[in-house]
């Protein structure tokens, strides 16, 4: 952070011929703000608030006791994928009292990926569902934090009530590369429904 851009990372590659909008989704401290970090080859636009006493009622520090802000709009970053493909990244909060932000996030994104914790996997029900009446794709994606217990596939796919279908992996959102493989699942996803025969 802080650190001087190369141009050649400022700006978007003369290569590049497409470019997808794609939402981070998840409940409250799934990492959200921390992949859009890890990933972004720009320095990624935050919407940090402190957060108060007054919230500790409505978002749950359970596991993240360490966290003093929250994401009150969205995160924003970048990723250049491949020669021709830029990724625009939207961070979406989770907490159903910034739903209507949602309308205007999603318009125009390809699909997305939602985080989740194995620590709360009830919660990932809810931005799930604002997905599926939206009719956007996602892909799941494990933010494997050091003190959450650790399940099998199946088992995941099943408390989550996953299509066979969907893809789910596991990533840690502190680490560039493998946030990156989380979001190359969702994409590969995104281009086989794309292709697939009407
Ligand atoms: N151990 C561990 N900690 C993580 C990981 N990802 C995020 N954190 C920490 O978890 C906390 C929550 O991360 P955020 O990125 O702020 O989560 P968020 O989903 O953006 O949170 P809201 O915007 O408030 O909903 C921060 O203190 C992070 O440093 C991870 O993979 N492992
Ligand atoms: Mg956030």
């Amino acid at each position: 952070m802080g650190s001087v851009l190369a141009s050649d990372q400022l700006y978007v590659r003369e290569t590049v011929r497409q470019s997808v909008k794609i939402l981070i989704v998840g409940h409250f401290a799934v990492g959200k703000t921390t992949l859009v970090g890890a990933l972004s080859e720009i320095r990624p636009l935050r919407t940090e608030e402190r957060m108060t006493q007054a919230g500790e009622a409505v978002d749950h520090l359970a596991g993240v006791p360490a966290k003093t802000t929250t994401t009150v709009a969205m995160d924003f970053g970048r990723l250049t994928l491949s020669d021709d493909l830029v990724l625009y990244l939207f961070g979406a909060p989770g907490q159903q009292r910034f739903t209507h932000l949602w309308n205007d996030l999603a318009r125009g994104a390809l699909g997305a990926l939602v985080l989740a914790d194995t620590r709360r996997l009830e919660e990932s029900f809810g931005v799930m569902t604002l997905l599926e009446e939206r009719g956007l794709p996602y892909a799941v994606a494990i933010n494997q934090f050091d003190d959450a217990p650790v399940f099998p596939e199946e088992e995941l796919r099943e408390a989550l009530d996953l299509l066979p279908t969907t893809p789910l992996v596991t990533c840690d959102a502190r680490d560039p590369a493998s946030s990156a493989s989380a979001l190359i699942a969702l994409v590969e996803y995104l281009i086989s429904k794309h292709q697939e025969p009407a």
